[in-house]
């Protein structure tokens, strides 16, 4: 059993929503990497980074990732941080992995600048400059599709995605 497809990119990318919208089109069940961290944490994102740090939540998310790929084959949507691992990009070899793009305007629109995302809770804008642009060439190795998410809406981009796969 393997997931229909992966999405990854940058926070801001459109992951979990185009990722909803994918899943209802193709008639197949989602799963976000995020929530099921927290459902199986017992608590969300920022208070495990907050109680436990950000190692321990990479290897709950590592794990997740690993046991959800083997396991799942609806629409999978990675945290996205997911990629900095070398193990998950290796274990994503073989699966159609989806990279959502996006640019630095666009992603700053659609992340805000409100809670919730605990690595751009200082310097929200120099951080996520920095993120787009140290992980783009790791979501570019891991990716078998490829979609340019900037100036288009969600809905669009699940029908092109839901037409190429
Ligand atoms: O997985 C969460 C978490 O807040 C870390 C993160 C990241 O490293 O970009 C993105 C979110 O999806």
């Amino acid at each position: 059993m393997s997931p229909r497809a992966v999405l990854v990119g940058a926070p801001g990318a459109g992951k979990t929503t185009v990722g909803r919208l994918l899943a209802e089109r193709l008639g197949v069940p989602f799963l976000d990497a995020d929530s099921a961290i927290e459902a199986e944490a017992g608590k969300p994102i920022p208070e495990i980074f907050f109680d436990e740090g950000e190692e321990h939540f990479r290897a709950l998310e590592r794990a997740t990732v690993a046991a959800t790929l083997e396991s799942f084959d609806g629409v999978f949507a990675l945290g996205g941080g997911a990629i900095l691992a070398a193990e998950t990009r290796k274990a994503l070899a073989g699966h159609t992995v989806v990279y959502l793009e996006v640019g630095f305007a666009d992603a700053l629109s659609r992340v805000g600048l409100g809670a919730g995302r605990p690595l751009l809770a200082i310097n929200p804008r120099a951080t996520l400059k920095h993120l787009l642009d140290q992980r783009r060439p790791l979501y570019e190795e891991v990716a078998t599709v490829t979609v340019a998410t900037d100036g288009l809406d969600p809905d669009a981009i699940a029908a092109d995605l839901a037409a190429r796969l």
